[in-house]
């Protein structure tokens, strides 16, 4: 069982997972509409793992015999400018993800909630991981600027995306 505090959480974060897939989507999307595919499918596959990250907090609260609160999902930004403004909102956006997770832990502390402390250790490394990989991609960004044929090897790079279950 876990306590109340330890279970809305959990839920929100269910919630902000989900808006987070939601996000990288409509940047799929919008990199579709100008032609740069690698870029369109990096940005799915993030998408669905930002839903294996979600089910995988669902089936946690389930587990822990909680209950699981589907909230509304906002709708996702769509002012999207280029690509390097895309992924500066990528990397702004996972800096929040961040704090939330780890206000996850702290909060599981609090309630002396080891299981869950235990178990968002997972979330805690997948977030350095993902505030990498856009810083990642803003250095090379930004490094060859509004040379064409640089974004055409980093697109190509980024179609190489394959995307894998993500599991705990
Ligand atoms: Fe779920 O890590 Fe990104 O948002």
């Amino acid at each position: 069982m876990i306590s109340e505090k330890v279970q809305n959480v959990l839920n929100s974060q269910i919630n902000k997972e989900f808006y987070s897939a939601y996000l990288y989507l409509a940047m799929s999307a919008f990199f579709d509409e100008i032609g740069l595919y690698g870029f369109a499918n990096w940005t799915k596959v993030q998408a669905k793992e930002e839903i294996d990250h979600g089910m995988i907090l669902f089936d946690y609260i389930i587990e822990r015999d909680g209950k699981v609160n589907l909230e509304k999902i906002d709708s996702p930004d769509r002012n999207f400018e280029n690509p390097l403004q895309v992924f500066e909102k990528i990397l702004e956006h996972e800096k929040f993800v961040t704090e939330s997770i780890n206000c996850v832990a702290t909060m599981s502390e609090d309630e002396c909630d080891l299981a869950t402390r235990h178990f968002i250790n997972w979330y805690i490394s997948e977030q350095v991981e993902e505030e990498a990989n856009a810083r990642d991609v803003i250095t090379k960004l930004k490094m060859f600027g509004d040379e064409k044929a640089s974004l055409y090897h980093l697109d190509k790079e980024l179609g190489n995306r394959e995307y894998k279950t993500h599991s705990y």
